[in-house]
């Protein structure tokens, strides 16, 4: 059931691009002249870091970032939780963050019922139902499995879901920070499920969290033997329990409410569950009236995180030379490239992908610019090597509806206006 290939590789991505060669610009003389000790009093006193000594190297044996950093946090917003904090989400700072990993503090959190804190000589992973061998494993006993680490985003389906009709946050935490990424390190469960073996009917698997959501997840047990993972390290440390301590279930790519945290069990059956933790499960409603029960890869999808609403051009000036950066992202597999478009969607010229570029993964990509200090209507356009397109406003819409509230993919605009405000816009036909 892939509502997307179809309508959004509609158009040929290629006959829409066209080079603004005047814009791109090499990337020497970007800051235009040096400062002198007369304009610069920050260069003839001493610092006040510089006169006493710093502090011991055992006042913080767990690290804190810069105090100074102290705006760079998760935000919550009352329109994105179900009415308490327990039940709700907060939503990372993407466009503070730099490459494609974000810091295990920062890492959005969505909880159902509350975030668990459990203690890990009492945790008990159990693997039933249709197999040859029940499990039931202590965490010790699972970390003995030969790990693996990888690179992987997750993002909820609801990412985004409060711009179907019109604009309505004007800032990128709160318009797209229900996505993090992070370096996962565990067992593949293809490596698992051998010691388990199982049974030639199973075909799907319900995977349960022992926080108090009980929330549960049934997935085809293909997926589960192609790219899932139990994880129990995020950037190198245990997880935080924000993000399952002491195990998740890792679904590369895929929605992210299958990433069962605080995992309790996978049981294997022969049916999808309709269990009652189900009630709550993602489906969609298409204009047709049709439902769209079970769709999980996340879809190609991009945006510019700098600059953005919460990281204007205010201080930029008419001729300065900037770096047009963001962040490009497939569920369904790897970036291949990512257009800019200054004129919102008429013309697209190519940006330049940086770093490591990996399946399912956050990929950064940047472009050189010379702001000629004039209004633009800025937007990025992502493809990936299974062949899908960022679609337009106007084609997600024909196809969704504004009634979807998941898998929002749809190109976002930000309108850069004369001052260096931006704004976030809906560019329709
Ligand atoms: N046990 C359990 N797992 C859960 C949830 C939950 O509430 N309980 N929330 C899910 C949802 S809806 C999402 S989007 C992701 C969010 O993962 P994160 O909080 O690590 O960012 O976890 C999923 N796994
Ligand atoms: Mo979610």
């Amino acid at each position: 059931m892939n509502k997307i290939k179809d309508n959004k590789t509609a158009n040929s991505r290629r006959g829409f691009l066209k080079n603004i060669a005047a814009s791109v610009v090499a990337a020497s003389a970007v800051v235009p002249a040096s400062l002198s000790a007369e304009d610069d009093p920050a260069l003839i006193k001493e610092p006040e870091w510089g006169k006493k000594l710093g502090l011991p190297v055992d006042k913080h044996l767990y690290g804190m970032p810069s105090p100074y950093e102290h705006n760079v946090k998760r935000r919550v917003h009352k329109l994105l939780s179900s009415g308490d904090m327990y039940a709700s989400v907060a939503m990372c700072p993407i466009h503070e963050l730099n490459g494609i990993i974000t810091p295990n503090g920062l890492f959005f959190n969505r909880a159902h019922g509350g975030v668990a804190i459990v203690d890990p000589n009492e945790y008990r992973l159990i693997i039933h139902g249709l197999v040859e061998n029940p499990l039931v494993l202590t965490l010790d006993q699972l970390k003995r499995y030969p790990s693996e680490s990888r690179i992987h985003f997750i993002e909820c389906p609801a990412n985004g879901s409060t711009g179907w009709r019109a604009p309505q946050f004007n800032t990128l935490q709160f318009m797209k920070g229900m996505m993090s990424s992070a370096e996962w390190t565990g067992v593949k469960l293809s490596t698992l499920l051998k010691d388990v073996g199982i049974k030639p009917e199973a075909k799907w698997v319900l995977a349960e969290g022992s926080d108090n959501s009980h929330m549960g997840r049934t997935l085809p047990v293909e997926k589960l033997l192609d790219d899932a993972m139990l994880v129990w390290a995020q950037n190198g440390e245990a997880l935080r329990p924000e993000q399952g301590y002491p195990v998740r279930l890792l679904v590369p790519g895929w929605e992210g409410n299958l990433n069962v945290k605080w995992l309790k069990r996978l049981e294997f059956g022969d049916k999808p569950w309709h269990a009652k933790e189900e009630t709550s499960k993602y489906t969609m409603l298409t204009p047709s009236g049709k439902a769209i029960r079970y769709f999980w890869p996340m879809e190609v999808n991009s945006v510019i995180t700098s600059p953005c609403p919460d990281k204007p051009w205010t201080d930029l000036k008419k001729g300065d030379i900037v770096e047009i950066e963001g962040l490009a992202w497939s569920g369904q597999g790897t970036i291949k490239g990512v257009d800019i478009s200054f004129d919102g969607g008429k013309n697209w010229t190519e940006a330049s992908l940086k770093g490591l570029v990996l399946p399912k993964s956050w990929t950064r990509f940047s472009f050189m610019y010379k702001w000629d200090g004039k209004p633009i209507l800025l937007s990025s356009r992502a493809y990936d090597d299974a062949g899908f397109v960022q679609p337009t406003i106007d084609q997600e819409v024909k196809v969704m509806g504004v009634e979807a509230i998941y898998h929002r993919n749809a190109i976002v605009t930000w309108e850069v206006k004369a001052n260096g405000e931006v704004n976030n816009v809906h560019i329709r036909s």
